[in-house]
């Protein structure tokens, strides 16, 4: 085992990231700013995110940039992500004078997946960027925030509304001054641009409830010279609070009821908007109450601990192990709580689901068999699952896996993908985070047990290579108590390692394991050829660049062991483990994936 060492160097010139040490005249409104630490508590302080209640500190005629910035305090953003740029530069002063702390990153795109990660643990995430050489940067990321449902706030410079008369060639400038609004547009769920002084605090508003409500990004775009603008009026935020049709809803539960009731083989499907909406306690409340074992999808991975006594394991179609399989897809009554049937999710739409005995609830659909529900809000609908005055038919639950026997490193046996997940999953506690990249890491890591909700972090439906590093970096902005163990591919890990400078600067801790099959492994399983191949780093010299960090070479299971046993004990800083596959060595669900995908392309 070779290992690298320096000291981690903070390169901070100046604050260590610490906004309680930030003097401001102005305070946080309410106090807001340092509530909101998971989603569950954004959606408390979006509920309050009206009226009178946070507002009555706002100035009678605040400046549009002024306002942005109490109205994402309203919605708990303590952290915000970006890199500076002219177009945008006097905002990033407003943020330097307020309670915000900006987290400056090495690119754009990195800086969009680091908010994707902190809105996923926090519950809302922001970026901030200059104008589309920054925005048109980040597109990547937002676009998978808003395919697998983050909700981030964009936020970008522009050209003033002044400079713009004469339309002249600005830097930066790709075609209409509105191209890159236009771009976003398709990627986000509400836009807007800050050009009208009369309505931008109307704008701000509804964009910002936009992105709490449907957890999707937004776009919010500053031309440069309405920064400092005041609004011309006193404004009050007002916000029309959706309700469900108590009809609907008392008609849909009815039905679920006396489907459940019926039911001999109860099952719950536990996704990931379970967690974005805040929903995780009212799902345990509802399956333990009436003892309904509980699966989840690899994109819910987490949305309960899988140490509960009602979790089955991940269900993933042809993909997972077949007693879940079996489980699952033999119920007469599967309650799927928001889940994306996504082609992952399915298993490479090998699930054999049938919809006539399902009550699928999301926040975009309900459906119970085939009778379609409108109106009715997930939460108040999984609440009210909970409510229901009926018996339902304890089922057994399936044979649990055979406990793994306890890793004992043979010392000089090369590495596999199989004993590396083994050994994983046995330093696993409760202080961590697992981010698992896309390739073999995102398959191997379904088998791991989390032990807590909100531990499992993957853009296992995008699946957008290069998520895993900038996002732990967002999960430590957000969480630094909790140590990230991010899993990623030598391929994804080329594309975002740098992100680790700045974990480096904020003195974040997280274990960075590469799994180096050298190349693109999973590609290969569905047709090879020279294009999977990618040059051969030595991954943990990067420290050595970066000057901070511990980096460790492994290629045996001896090597593996003592370099985990001495990140364990190194809480100071990030360490990163270079390790060795065969090329081909890849976790059992990768190798059925690869057999499957390979026969529909
Ligand atoms: C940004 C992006 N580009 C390309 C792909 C297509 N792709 C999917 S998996 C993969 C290979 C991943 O390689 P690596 O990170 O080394 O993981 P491995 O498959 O070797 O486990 C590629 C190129 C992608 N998912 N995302
Ligand atoms: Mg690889």
């Amino acid at each position: 085992m070779a290992r690298n060492t320096s000291k981690a160097a903070d390169s901070s010139p100046r604050r260590n990231g610490a906004p309680a040490t930030r003097t401001t005249s102005k305070a946080s409104p309410a106090g807001n700013s340092r509530k909101g630490s998971s989603p569950k508590a954004v959606e408390e302080l979006a509920a309050h995110a009206h009226g009178t209640s946070t507002t009555a500190s706002i100035e009678t005629n605040p400046t549009i940039g002024d306002y942005l910035i109490r109205r994402l305090l309203d919605y708990g953003m303590k952290d915000i992500f970006g890199i500076p740029g002219d177009f945008v530069l006097q905002f990033y002063g407003d943020l330097e004078n307020s309670p915000i702390r900006v987290i400056g990153c090495t690119r754009e795109d990195n800086a969009g997946y680091a908010a994707d990660g902190y809105a996923r643990i926090h519950g809302i995430g922001g970026i901030c960027v200059t104008y589309c050489v920054g925005g048109l940067s980040v597109c990547n990321s937002v676009a998978g925030a808003f395919a697998e449902k983050s909700p981030v706030v964009v936020i970008t410079g522009s050209p003033g509304v002044e400079e713009r008369r004469s339309n002249p060639l600005l830097h930066h400038r790709v075609r209409e001054f509105s191209t890159q609004r236009e771009v976003f547009e398709k990627i986000t769920i509400a836009s807007t641009v800050l050009d009208d002084a009369l309505t931008a605090c109307r704008e701000i508003d509804r964009v910002l409830e936009a992105c709490v409500r449907f957890k999707r990004p937004v776009y919010i775009e500053l031309p440069r010279d309405m920064i400092k603008v005041r609004c011309p009026y006193q404004h009050v935020p007002q916000a029309g609070t959706i309700k469900s049709d108590k009809a609907a809803l008392k008609e849909a539960l009815g039905e679920a009821g006396a489907m459940l009731a019926k039911a001999e083989r109860p099952i719950i499907l536990a996704g990931v908007e379970m967690h974005r909406f805040g929903l995780a306690d009212e799902l345990i409340h509802f399956a333990e109450k009436f003892e309904i074992p509980i699966s989840a999808t690899l994109l819910g991975k987490s949305v309960i601990s899988e140490k509960h006594p009602l979790f089955i394991g991940i269900y993933e179609g042809a993909m997972c192990r077949e007693s879940v399989r079996k489980y699952v897809e033999q119920s007469d009554c599967i309650v799927m709580l928001g889940t994306f049937m996504t082609d992952i999710d399915m298993g490479i739409f090998t699930a054999e689901l049938d919809t006539s005995k399902t009550i699928y609830a999301t926040s975009e659909t309900l459906k119970i068999s085939h009778h379609h529900f409108h109106d009715i809000l997930v939460a108040d609908f999984v609440k009210g699952l909970s409510k229901l005055d009926v018996k339902i038919v304890k089922r057994p639950l399936p044979a649990k896996a055979k406990p793994t026997p306890k890793f004992v490193a043979v010392p000089e046996t090369a590495v596999t993908s199989a004993r590396l997940f083994a050994r994983i999953n046995e330093l696993l506690d409760e202080k961590m985070v697992v981010v698992a990249d896309v390739g073999d890491c995102l398959f191997g890591a379904a088998d791991l047990t989390i032990y807590r909700d909100t531990e499992f972090l993957s853009p296992a439906y995008y699946t957008s290579m290069g998520f895993a590093i900038p996002a732990a970096l967002g999960v430590q902005v957000a969480r630094k108590d909790l140590r990230p163990i991010v899993l990623v591919g030598d391929g994804a890990f080329q594309m975002t390692c740098l992100e680790l400078s700045t974990v480096l600067r904020h003195n974040f801790n997280p274990i960075v394991i590469v799994l180096n099959n050298k190349g693109y492994t999973t590609e290969r399983f569905i047709q090879d050829g020279p294009f999977n191949d990618i040059l051969n780093w030595n991954y943990h010299r990067l420290p050595d660049l970066l000057g901070g960090g511990w980096g460790f070479e492994v290629r045996t299971e001896g090597e593996l062991d003592q370099s985990l046993h001495a990140a364990l004990s190194n809480q100071e800083t990030f360490c990163l483990l270079n390790v060795h596959l065969d090329p081909l060595d890849v976790s059992p669900a990768l190798k059925r994936l690869g057999e499957r995908l390979s026969k529909h392309v």
